[in-house]
C-alpha cells in the first residue's frame, strides 16, 4: 500500500493543517510524531527503504528499540504537509540499541526528523509505559495564547492547572492530571527533553507547556491529542479575555465546583491543583 494512502497518514496530515489552520504552526513552528502499529507497518513494507544509515537520536530510548515513527521534518512547513507529504515528513525506525534512527520513508531531498526528536521519543517512552503502549501521539505547537500566559502566570503547573481548570467547566473533566510547566529553556536538545519528560512521568501530565515557546500534547490517538492541545489553548484565550477586561473576576467557578465535577464525571483530580 502507498504510504500517502494510508489512514494514518492521512489523519496525521488532517491533523496537522486543522493546527495550521488555527494559528499554531507558523513557518516551520510545531512538530509532531505517530507511533505505527505493527499492522500498519505491515501494510507498507514495500514502501520502506532501509539505508542502514544509523543516525545519533541525541537520546537513549531502549524501550522503542526497532519500533517505527511518522514523523515531521526539521525546518518544514506544517502548511505544506498536505500538498508535499514525502518532503515534509518521514518514517524513521529506531535502532535495537534505543540511540540511533534510520530513514526509511519520506524526508526526500536530504531532510531530517524534527530538532526536538529527543523530547517526541522520551515523551512517548514515558507515556507507552504508562499507558501499556496505548499511548501513540507527540504534539508540539506554538499556541499563542498559551505563550501569551507564561508571560502572566508564575511557571507553576499548580497554578497553571487551577487557572484553567477555573476558566471553562469541562477542563477538569478533560485533564483531570492537570498541565506540566517548563521553564525558558533553548529548545532542540537532550535537556529540555529530560525535564518535559520527567513532568509527563512524576505527575503524569498529557500536556506540558514551554514557557514562552508552545506545549507539548500526548495521546491514544490524533483526535484525543489535539482535542486536549485545543481544549488547553481555547481556555487560555478565555483567560486572557477575561483578564483582559477586569483584573478580578467578578465570579469564578468554586473550588467545591471544581470538586463536585470531579465526582460528577468520575475523574480523580490533581490534589495540588485543589488549593484554598
Ligand atoms: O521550529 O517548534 O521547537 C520547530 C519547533 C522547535
Ligand atoms: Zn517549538
Amino acid at each position: 500500500m502507498k504510504v500517502t494512502d494510508t489512514k494514518f497518514v492521512q489523519d496525521y496530515i488532517a491533523m496537522a493543517m486543522h493546527g495550521d489552520a488555527l494559528g499554531w504552526h507558523e513557518r516551520n513552528g510545531g512538530n509532531f510524531t505517530y507511533w505505527l502499529q505493527d499492522d500498519e507497518v505491515r501494510s507498507i513494507k514495500e514502501e520502506l527503504t532501509v539505508s542502514n544509515e544509523w543516525l545519533a537520536i541525541g537520546t537513549s530510548v531502549p524501550y522503542l528499540a526497532n519500533q517505527y515513527f511518522l514523523i515531521s521534518g526539521t525546518g518544514q512547513f506544517f502548511h505544506n504537509m498536505q500538498k508535499d507529504p514525502t518532503h515534509t515528513i518521514g518514517i524513521i525506525q529506531i535502532d535495537e540499541t534505543g540511540e540511533k534512527y534510520q530513514i526509511l520513508w519520506g524526508l526526500e531531498a536530504g531532510g531530517k526528523p524534527t530538532s526536538e526528536l529527543p523530547t517526541h521519543l522520551m515523551n512517548m517512552e514515558v507515556k507507552a509505559k504508562q499507558t501499556k503502549d496505548a499511548n501513540r501521539v507527540i504534539y508540539h505547537c506554538h499556541c499563542p495564547n498559551i505563550i501569551a500566559l507564561t508571560f502572566i502566570l508564575p511557571l507553576e503547573s499548580e497554578v497553571f492547572t487551577r487557572e484553567l481548570w477555573e476558566i471553562m467547566t469541562e477542563c477538569p473533566v478533560i485533564f483531570p492530571e492537570g498541565v506540566g510547566v517548563v521553564e525558558w529553556m533553548v529548545p532542540g536538545g537532550k535537556q529540555i527533553a529530560i525535564k518535559t519528560s520527567q513532568e509527563m512521568k512524576e505527575h503524569g501530565y498529557n500536556a506540558v507547556i514551554w514557557a514562552h515557546h508552545g506545549m507539548f500534547c500526548s495521546g491514544t490517538d490524533f483526535d484525543q491529542t489535539f482535542g486536549l492541545m485545543h481544549t488547553i489553548e481555547k481556555a487560555a484565550e478565555i483567560w486572557l479575555k477575561v483578564h483582559s477586561v477586569v483584573k478580578v473576576p467578578r465570579q469564578s467557578i468554586p473550588l467545591q465546583g471544581l470538586k463536585d465535577v470531579g465526582q460528577a464525571f468520575g475523574v480523580k483530580l490533581n490534589d495540588s491543583a485543589l488549593y484554598e
